[in-house]
């Protein structure tokens, strides 16, 4: 019996399926940010939100979730709302998803488990909030995200807010250089900071319209080599961010908090992320809103782009 192809394991709607055979422009989204980064029952207005937009920008949306032991690309309305309202729905990255496929199990997906099963499906591009990372305490606790290792054998483009500005920021970007995993700043010569515009870091590449990102992709192809992502760092508008002092002070009490309970493993982010939102009055949450909302329209544009014929 022939091996099956990774993509046999993930039941693609027909709405992608359809879009993929005839070459149309798909985008892949993570469901983590709907199931545990984001509060109830805004969550499921954003997820359904973030599907329009795609589409609204020429694209496929391919939401990312396992179902009953079954990865799915591609969510109807019902799984959509499954994934947003049930409390008991998993947190799985890349390495949970054998087990969880195994025990029947359902949850929602990271970016390393939502980048390996698009890629999987053939999808090219990718839109989330901000990627995991390095965290400010890995001395210690040697916490670094899953996604970085995906992400570097793993040929996706991920439009994303820069990484989380709960992590180390410059140990992140030097791990996805030592990764080998290709950074761009889109309209920008520094590294988005995820709730802030910029995170004070430069980035060494900068594109400016979306055909700019299909070429750097295009690129890649050509150029073959090991499958490594490309990261568009996507900055949430100045005028729509969260205002830094109030982000930086309120960051340096949720991480003291997070030392004093003890919390670890994949609860880290989602503390990080619920305790923000609660003591700015909401603020980062918007501010994470605006960010995700930018770079899903951007991604389906990228996508158009990338399917578009023979630049
Ligand atoms: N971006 C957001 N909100 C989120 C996440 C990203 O705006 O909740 C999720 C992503 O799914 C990412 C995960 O993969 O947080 C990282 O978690 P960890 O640090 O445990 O790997
Ligand atoms: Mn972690």
């Amino acid at each position: 019996m022939p091996a099956p192809t990774p993509s046999a394991a993930s039941p693609l709607s027909p709405e992608v399926r359809d879009a993929l055979a005839t070459g149309r422009p798909v985008v892949a989204l993570e469901s983590t940010i709907i199931a545990h980064g984001l509060p109830r029952p805004r969550n499921l207005a954003v997820a359904e939100e973030l599907e329009a937009l795609v589409r609204a920008n020429g694209a496929v949306p391919a939401t990312v979730a396992v179902l009953d032991g079954h990865a799915h690309v591609g969510l109807a309305k019902d799984q959509l709302e499954r994934i947003a309202e049930d409390t008991s729905v998993r947190k799985l990255g890349h390495r949970d998803l054998a087990p969880a496929l195994a025990a029947g199990a359902t949850g929602a997906t990271t970016v390393s488990a939502t980048a390996f099963l698009a890629a999987s499906a053939g999808i090219r591009v990718f839109a989330t909030g901000g990627l995991g990372g390095v965290h400010r305490a890995w001395t210690d606790t040697q916490d670094e995200s899953a996604d970085l290792r995906l992400l570097a054998r793993t040929r996706i483009t991920v439009v994303c807010a820069g990484v989380k500005s709960i992590l180390d920021v410059p140990a992140t970007l030097q791990r996805l250089e030592t990764l080998g995993v290709g950074v761009l700043g889109y309209g920008t010569e520094y590294f988005p900071g995820f709730y802030l515009a910029s995170s004070g870091e430069r980035v060494d590449w900068t594109v400016r319209t979306p055909e700019e990102v299909a070429a750097v992709m295009a690129a890649q192809d050509t150029l073959g080599g090991p499958g490594a992502a490309l990261i568009v760092g996507n900055p949430v508008p100045e005028a729509e961010q969260l205002d830094p002092e109030l982000h930086d002070r309120v960051l340096t009490e949720a991480l003291a908090e997070c030392r004093r309970q003890g919390i670890g493993g994949q609860a880290v982010t989602p503390f990080l992320l619920d305790h923000l939102q609660r003591h700015t009055g909401g603020a980062s949450l918007e501010a994470n809103l605006a960010a995700v909302r930018g770079n899903v329209a951007l991604a389906a544009r990228i996508a158009a782009a990338d399917a578009a014929p023979a630049r």
